[in-house]
C-alpha cells in the first residue's frame, strides 16, 4: 500500500498535477487494489441510435449485453454530438476540439494525425494503446502501439483491414472479426501496463448488411413504426423538404433494400450492390438468397404503392439495421465475458457509444446530420464498478467533446490548455458540478453533399432548441422540447416565445465566442 502511494505521488509529480488534481483524482489508484491506473475500453459503433438499445427504452429491439453496461454502470440520457456525422465526431473525440478547430468539418477531409490527441497523451503517460476497427479519418492512425483498421467505411463481409500499414483480407463478418482482433490484442498485451483500447464497429452503418447468424431474425414479425414516419414537416423550414434521406424515396433497391437490380451496372446503386454481394463466399451467398428470396417474391407480387410501399421499405430497412445491431450486442457480450474471465472487469472503464445517432424512420428518414434529437443524441454507457454506481442514470448535458478529458482525468494525465470539453468524472461519481453546462452548441457543414442536409448550427438547452439553417437558405427553427419532444412544431414565429428566442440567440453567440466559432457568427443575425 505504501509503495503504491509513493508511486502515485511520483506519478502526479511527473505529470505536473498539483494538489487540486490530487484531491480530484482521489480513488485513482486505490480502485484496483493493485495500485495501478484504470484501463479504458472505448467501444464505439457507427450510427447506432440510442432508441435502438433496450436500456434506453427501445420499442423495437433487445440488446441484453449492452444493457449490462447500463445495469452495472451509468446511462447518460443527454449525451450529444457537436456535428452529427462520422469523421467529424471521431475527430472531436480524439482531439477534444470542435470541428472548426480540428479541421474535420465533414467526411471528405483528411485528418491531420500530427495533432494532439488523447491516445497520444495516454501513450506518453505509459498506457498501451490500440485502435481496432472503424477509423474513417483517411490518414493512418497515430498515437497507438497497435492499430488495425478498416480502410474508409470498410466492408461487412470478408473485409480488408490495415494492420500497422499492411492490408489483408479477413474471412467472415466484420463485427465478429473486429472483436476477434480486439480479444487477440488483449491477450497479447503487456499485462504490467494499463491499456486504452479503442474497439470500434462499422455496424450498423448503411447498407445494413446483417451477419449470417442474424439474417432471419425478425422474420414474420412486424417492427413497430415510429410515430413520426409520415411527418409532413408542416411548420419546418425548406431544409426539411429538400433533404434526400427519406424512407419513401431515397433508399436504393439493391444496396439498401436488398433486391438484385435488374438494370445491372447501370446505376450507382447496382454498382455498389453488385460489389457488396460479390464479396460473399458461395456459402454466405446461399444463406443470403434463402433469407430474402421469399419476401422479395411476395413483395413483387403485392405491387404496393403510396404509404403501403413506404411501410414495407421501413420494415426491410429497420430489420436489417437491427440485425446488424444484434451482432454488435453479441460481440460486446463476448468482450465483457473476456473481462470477467480475466479479472479485468473491476479495473477497466468500459464505455459504449456511437459516433452519432440516426433516424430509424423518425420524420420519415434514415441517416443523421440534422440537429433534431434522434441523430443529435449519442448513446453513452459507462461502467467502472469501483467508482460508478450500478444502474445510475444522468440527465446533464454531456458531449463527445467531454470523453477525452474524462479519460485523461481518470488516468491522472494533465490536459493541455487549449482543450475544449470538460471531464465527466464528478458526474460519474454522482456529483454534478454547480457550474456544469446548461446548453450545448452544434454545427453541421457537409452541404452540398450526400443526403442534401443544409448547413446549420444551433443551441440546445434542457428545454429548448434553436436552429439556424444558413448558406443557400436563412431559416430559424425553435422547438419547445418539453411540450413537443418529437420536434413537430417549429414555434420560432410564435410571439409567446419571443423572449426565449432572444435569450437563446444571446446564449448561442456566447457559445460561439467560447468555442471560437467566430466564422459562424456572421450568419447569426436575421435578414
Ligand atoms: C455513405 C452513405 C451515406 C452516409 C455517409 C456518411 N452512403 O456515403 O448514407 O450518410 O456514408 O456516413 S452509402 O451509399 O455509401 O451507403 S458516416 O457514418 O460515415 O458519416
Ligand atoms: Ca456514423
Amino acid at each position: 500500500m505504501s509503495s503504491s502511494k509513493t508511486n502515485r505521488r511520483e506519478f502526479l509529480k511527473t505529470t505536473g498535477l498539483g494538489l487540486t488534481a490530487l484531491s480530484l483524482s482521489d480513488g485513482l489508484l486505490s480502485s484496483t487494489g493493485k495500485g495501478t491506473r484504470p484501463n479504458i475500453i472505448f467501444i464505439m459503433s457507427d450510427d447506432h441510435a440510442a432508441h435502438a438499445l433496450s436500456c434506453y427504452g427501445s420499442k423495437i429491439n433487445q440488446t441484453p449485453h449492452l444493457d449490462r453496461l447500463a445495469q452495472e454502470g451509468m446511462r447518460f440520457d443527454n449525451c450529444f454530438c457537436t456535428n452529427s456525422i462520422c469523421a467529424p465526431s471521431r475527430a472531436v473525440i480524439l482531439t477534444r476540439k470542435y470541428s472548426h478547430l480540428n479541421g474535420i468539418l465533414d467526411n471528405r477531409l483528411k485528418f491531420d494525425g500530427t495533432q494532439q490527441t488523447f491516445p497520444k497523451l495516454l501513450q506518453q503517460a505509459g498506457y498501451q494503446t490500440a485502435m481496432i476497427g472503424k477509423w474513417h479519418l483517411k490518414s493512418d492512425s497515430t498515437g497507438f502501439d497497435y492499430w488495425n483498421i478498416l480502410p474508409g467505411q470498410g466492408d461487412y463481409y470478408n473485409p480488408d483491414l490495415i494492420a500497422m500499414g499492411e492490408r489483408k483480407q479477413y474471412p467472415g463478418y466484420v463485427t465478429d472479426i473486429i472483436t476477434d482482433i480486439a480479444l487477440d490484442w488483449l491477450t497479447r498485451r503487456d499485462s504490467q501496463k494499463p491499456f486504452c483500447l479503442m474497439y470500434q464497429h462499422k455496424a450498423p452503418h448503411r447498407n445494413w448488411m446483417p451477419g449470417p447468424k442474424y439474417l432471419n431474425l425478425y422474420d414474420n414479425e412486424e417492427i413497430p413504426e415510429p410515430a413520426t414516419l409520415f411527418d409532413d414537416y408542416a411548420t419546418k423550414s425548406r431544409a426539411a423538404f429538400e433533404q434526400e434521406m427519406t424512407i419513401e424515396k431515397h433508399l436504393w433497391d439493391g444496396h439498401d433494400l436488398k433486391f438484385i437490380p435488374e438494370t445491372a451496372k447501370a446505376t450507382e446503386d447496382s454498382r455498389l450492390w453488385l460489389r457488396e454481394i460479390g464479396r460473399l463466399t458461395p456459402e454466405q451467398r446461399k444463406l443470403w438468397d434463402e433469407a430474402y428470396e421469399a419476401e422479395n417474391k411476395a413483395f413483387k407480387e403485392a405491387k404496393l404503392t403510396g404509404k403501403d410501399l413506404t411501410r414495407w421499405k421501413y420494415q426491410r430497412y429497420i430489420k436489417d439495421y437491427l440485425r446488424s445491431v444484434a451482432s454488435i450486442d453479441e460481440n460486446v457480450g463476448r468482450l465483457l465475458d473476456y473481462l470477467d474471465e480475466n479479472d479485468l472487469a473491476k479495473n477497466t472503464i468500459v464505455v459504449y457509444t456511437s459516433d452519432q445517432g440516426f433516424y430509424l424512420g423518425d420524420h420519415g428518414w434514415f441517416d443523421k446530420r440534422f440537429m433534431y434529437e434522434e441523430s443529435l443524441r449519442m448513446p453513452l454507457l459507462v461502467r467502472y464498478p469501483e467508482e460508478i454506481m450500478a444502474g445510475s442514470v444522468n440527465t446533464d448535458i454531456v458531449l463527445n467533446l467531454d470523453f477525452a478529458p474524462t479519460f485523461l482525468d481518470y488516468a491522472g494525465v494533465s490536459t493541455p490548455a487549449d482543450m475544449q470539453g470538460v471531464s465527466m468524472k464528478p458526474i460519474l461519481h454522482g456529483k454534478t458540478p454547480a457550474d456544469w453546462r446548461q446548453a450545448m452548441y452544434y454545427h453541421y457543414y457537409e452541404f452540398p453533399g450526400a443526403h442534401s442536409v443544409k448547413k446549420h448550427y444551433g443551441i440546445r438547452t434542457q428545454t429548448h432548441k434553436l436552429i439556424h439553417f444558413y448558406d443557400d437558405i436563412d431559416a430559424w427553427e425553435l422547438y419547445d422540447l418539453i411540450k413537443d419532444p418529437e420536434e413537430l412544431k417549429n414555434v420560432y414565429d410564435d410571439p409567446t416565445y419571443s423572449e426565449v428566442v432572444k435569450q437563446l440567440k444571446a446564449d448561442l453567440k456566447a457559445l460561439q465566442e467560447k468555442y471560437q466559432d467566430t466564422e459562424a457568427m456572421q450568419y447569426n443575425d436575421e435578414k
